[in-house]
C-alpha cells in the first residue's frame, strides 16, 4: 500500500508515560478509552525496571488499542523518571513524531488537558513547548497538601530566578513539545537530576533558541493552567528528593551564566539622528515574576 501524501497523513503526537511500579495506580481503562477517542495520538509507556506487574498492565492496553496507538518500552534496570522520559522521547523523535510530550501515569491531571497543550503548539509555529501549570485559582481544581503546595511554590520561585524565565510551575508532569532541532538538542544527553530534569529540559531549549538569535527565550514557552490536579496517593517523590532538587538549582543558575558568557555582546545602538534635546526613551520595564 502506498503511504499517504504528507498533507493527508494524520499528525502523530507521542506522549511518553514514565512508569515505575505503577501496577496499582495506572488507570489502564482510562488510557485506552481516551486513545480510542483521539486518533493521531500515541502513548509510549516506559516501564522503568518495575518490580511489579506494570508491564502486564501496559501490554493489556497495547493489546486493546493496537501497536499503532500505544507501545511499551522496557528498561531493564530502574533509571529514574528523567532518563525514562528522555529515552521515550528519543524513540518518539526517531519514529518521526511531530509533537512529543510526557504525562504522569497516575493521571493527576486529566488526559483532556493534552488537547489544551496541543492547540497552541499547532497555532503558533514559534512555540517550542506548551506546559501544564498547577495554578490554584477560581474555576480550577488544583488540590495539593498544604506542605507540598508551599514547598513547590518556593522551588518554583527559585527555578524562575535560576532560569531567568517568568515561569510559574516547571514541575508539572504534563508537557508537550514540537519535535524540533531545539528538542533534539535538549534530549541528546542524560540530565543531571532525577526529578528536576524538567528545568534542565527547559534550560536546554532556551539556550538553543537563544543561540539561534531569539532574544527572549520566554517567547517559545507557554504555560497552560491545568483544569485539575489531584495528588494521587503513592507518590514516589520523598522529602529528601525535594532537598536534593533545590541544590540542583544552583547548577542550573551557573549553567545559564556560563552559557550567557558564550553569547556575542549585544551590539550598541547609536542614535545618530536623535535631536540633542530629544526626550530619552522610557525605561523598559523589567519582566514581572
Ligand atoms: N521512569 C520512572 N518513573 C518514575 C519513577 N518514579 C516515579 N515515576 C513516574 O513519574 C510520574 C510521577 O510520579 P509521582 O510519584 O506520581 O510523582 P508526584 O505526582 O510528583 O508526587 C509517574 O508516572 C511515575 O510512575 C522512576 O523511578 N522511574
Ligand atoms: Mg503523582
Amino acid at each position: 500500500m502506498r503511504p499517504n501524501p504528507p498533507e493527508t497523513r494524520p499528525r502523530r503526537i507521542e506522549v511518553v508515560v514514565p512508569c515505575f511500579n505503577e501496577e496499582k495506580r495506572l488507570p489502564a481503562a482510562a488510557f485506552a478509552a481516551w486513545l480510542e477517542a483521539h486518533p493521531g495520538w500515541h502513548f509510549r509507556f516506559v516501564d522503568d525496571g518495575s518490580r511489579d506487574g506494570t508491564a502486564g498492565v501496559i501490554e493489556a492496553i497495547v493489546a486493546r488499542v493496537g501497536a499503532e496507538r500505544a507501545s511499551l518500552l522496557r528498561l531493564e534496570a530502574n533509571q529514574g523518571k528523567a532518563e525514562a522520559v528522555r529515552r521515550g522521547m528519543l524513540a518518539a523523535i526517531a519514529e518521526g513524531a511531530e509533537f512529543v510530550g510526557f504525562f504522569d501515569a497516575d493521571l493527576a491531571t486529566p488526559l483532556d488537558d493534552l488537547l489544551r497543550l496541543l492547540e497552541p503548539l499547532k497555532a503558533n509555529p514559534r512555540l517550542e513547548m506548551a506546559m501544564g501549570s498547577r495554578v490554584q485559582m477560581l474555576g480550577r481544581s488544583v488540590r495539593r497538601h498544604a506542605g507540598r503546595h508551599y514547598a513547590a511554590r518556593a522551588v518554583a520561585n527559585l527555578a524562575a530566578l535560576a532560569l531567568d524565565l517568568p515561569v510559574h510551575d516547571t514541575q508539572c508532569g504534563a508537557k508537550l513539545m514540537r519535535s524540533s532541532p531545539a528538542l533534539r538538542a535538549a534530549v541528546a544527553s542524560p540530565y543531571s537530576s532525577r526529578w528536576v530534569f524538567d528545568m534542565e529540559l527547559i534550560q536546554r531549549i532556551a539556550n538553543h533558541v537563544r543561540a539561534r538569535g531569539v532574544a527572549d527565550p520566554a517567547e517559545v514557552f507557554l504555560e497552560v493552567p491545568v483544569t485539575s490536579w489531584t495528588e494521587v496517593a503513592g507518590s514516589k517523590v520523598r522529602f529528601m528528593d525535594a532537598v536534593v532538587a533545590t541544590t540542583k538549582l544552583w547548577g542550573i543558575y551557573r549553567n545559564r551564566r556560563a552559557f550567557e558568557r558564550t553569547l556575542p555582546a549585544p551590539s550598541r545602538v547609536v542614535e545618530i539622528d536623535a535631536a540633542p534635546d530629544a526626550p530619552s526613551p522610557a525605561p523598559v520595564a523589567s519582566r514581572e515574576r
